[in-house]
Order: C-alpha cells, then structure tokens, then sequence
C-alpha cells in the first residue's frame, strides 16, 4: 500500500519580530491564525505554527496551567485532579509494540520515530464528551507521517491504539473491573486524515505526563476520549475491536465520535460546551468547527452523525 505524503506549508512569515513585545503583552493577537493568545505565551514560537491546520479557532489559546490541571486520565484516578498522581509514570526509554506492519521490526523506540519526522505546533479545538473544551498548542507531527514509517500490511482497515498497563504507577489500574489497558480504534482513512496528529509537547515543551506523556493521538473533529494518551502498542487489522469506553458503556460511547450538537450523550445534551479557560458557553460545533476538513470521510449521513 502507498501513501502519499502531503508536503506541510511552512509559516513564511516572522510573526514575532520583537519577542519582549510577545513576552510582556498580555493579548497578543495571532492575527494570521485568528486565535488571541494570552498568558503563557513564552515557549509558543509562532515560526513553527503551522498555520494551515490552526485556523479552525476563534477562542482563547487555554493557559498552560489549565490544561494541565484539569485532566481526564482514568489510570491515575477518576477525577480532573489526577497531574500529581501521574508523576509516578516512567517515560524514559519509550518504546511502542507494532503489530499488523510490514516491517520486520515489532518494537520502535521514540527516539527512532522523533528521528525520522519533523516536528510543528498546531493549535486545536479540543472537546471532551462531558462538555467543556480547551484551544491548545500542541506541538508533534502528523499521524499520516507515522503510519508512513510503520508501512502498514495492505489488508488494513483500523488502527488500534493502546496505553501502557502498569498498575504500579497508575494506581486506578489496580480497580480490575476496568478493561484496562485504554484502547482507542479508528479507521484507516481517519488515520491518514491530515488533521489526525501526534503531540509529544504543548507550548513548545514536552507533554506533560498529566496530558499523556510522552505521546498522545489529538482528534480534534471527534470527542476527547478518542485522543488515547500515552501509546505503547499500535496495531493495524481488518477487523473492528471495541474500545475501553465502549466496553464499559456501549450506548454512551460510540466507535466514530464525531462531535454533534444534535445528538445528545444519553445523560446531557451536547449543544453547548464550557470553556475550561474562561467559564464560557458556547454553542457546540459539528465535527467540533472542522467539518470542512473531515465532513467528505463519512459520505452517508448516518455516518455523518453515528454516535451510538
Ligand atoms: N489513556 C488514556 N487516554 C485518554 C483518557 C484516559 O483516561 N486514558 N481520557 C480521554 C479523555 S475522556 C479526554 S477528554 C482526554 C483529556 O486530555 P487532557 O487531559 O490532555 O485534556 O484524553 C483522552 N485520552
Ligand atoms: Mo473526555
């Protein structure tokens, strides 16, 4: 099977021509992105934005302190308040387990990929199935490039996504009743989608374990539980398998996600959203603000709309 990699447009223009002015205004507008940055701006290098993919957005950038403060991560607990608990994991040394490739190797060290891609920043809506949203500049590489490299076996339909399972460091994998380890499937074609991509750093600084150390998948048309943290194994099949949340919930849950106002959780409507930074309401958006991009990956309207 052949890829075709789609060369990434480099931001030309220096929007930081003086970098005190960018440390010390509070509001600095992004013009070219649209996007009001504020507070925390100091590792965000406006060089390496990538323009193209960050123009979804006319929010607040989340500060950093936010987002990583208020966190889902069912593996150190069940509460937002788990980026204590998620020091424990050990990131050191990463390496994912490749099934369903073409490749001889079944073990890819972290270090081999970040060897192999060039990293940007891409500031993403992101938004959770309970209803509040962040705007975050996550900084990693395409998801298509990695596939590229793994050279998945002609016969894929899905990829599938695991998380480390070690109840040592992340105490709530000790509740056995979870299907742990959290696993997250999406089709090959979503995989290849330009927006799907891989973060290992938000504000231009690694990712913090809190957020999914030290590499996470960001799906910003679908909700956040698709967005599987800290991936050890990356499976290629023909076959659909059933994710963690959709084990533990089936009618809760869906295999596509898309984000839709119209199509309510069973226990909340999905019409409106709270911004995590400001405490505002806003009108959800179908597929989250980026139906132009991914709206002609699901041609069938009930597609379009699946939840469920
Ligand atoms: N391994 C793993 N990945 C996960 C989760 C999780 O509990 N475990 N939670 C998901 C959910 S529900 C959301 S909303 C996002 C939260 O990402 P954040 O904490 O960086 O905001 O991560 C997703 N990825
Ligand atoms: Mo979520």
């Amino acid at each position: 099977m052949i890829y075709i990699k789609k060369k990434i447009p480099q931001l030309k223009e220096n929007l930081v021509t003086n970098q005190n002015i960018f440390l010390n205004r509070r509001k600095f507008i992004l013009g070219l992105t649209g996007c009001v940055l504020t507070g925390n701006t100091h590792n965000l290098n406006a060089n390496t934005i990538n323009k193209k993919f960050s123009n979804a957005i006319n929010r607040k950038l989340t500060s950093y302190e936010n987002l990583s403060r208020y966190n889902n991560f069912f593996e150190f607990g069940t509460t937002k308040q788990i980026w204590k608990q998620a020091q424990k994991l050990r990131t050191q040394d990463w390496k994912i387990e490749i099934s369903g490739s073409n490749l001889s190797q079944k073990i890819i060290s972290l270090e081999d990929i970040l060897n192999k891609v060039n990293l940007e920043e891409r500031i993403y809506k992101f938004r959770c199935v309970e209803a509040w949203s962040m705007v975050v500049p996550w900084k990693g590489f395409e998801l298509s490039t990695l596939i590229n490299i793994l050279n998945p076996k002609s016969n894929t339909k899905y990829v599938e996504f695991e998380t480390f399972y070690r109840p040592n460091e992340a105490s709530n994998q000790k509740q056995s009743w979870y299907p742990w380890p959290y696993k997250e499937i999406i089709t090959i074609e979503e995989a290849l989608h330009p927006l799907s991509f891989i973060a290992t750093g938000i504000y231009g600084k690694p990712i913090p374990k809190q957020n999914g150390a030290p590499i996470r998948l960001v799906l910003p048309w679908k909700y956040g539980f698709k967005s599987i943290k800290s991936i050890k194994k990356i499976r290629f099949t023909d076959t659909k398998s059933k994710s963690f949340w959709q084990t533990i919930a089936p009618k809760e849950y869906g295999f596509w996600a898309n984000v839709n106002p119209k199509i309510p959780h069973r226990r909340w409507s999905q019409e409106y959203e709270r911004d995590i930074e400001t405490g505002n309401k806003f009108p959800t958006e179908k597929f989250n603000g980026y139906g132009d991009w991914v709206a002609s990956l699901y041609p069938n309207l009930e597609d379009q709309s699946i939840f469920y």
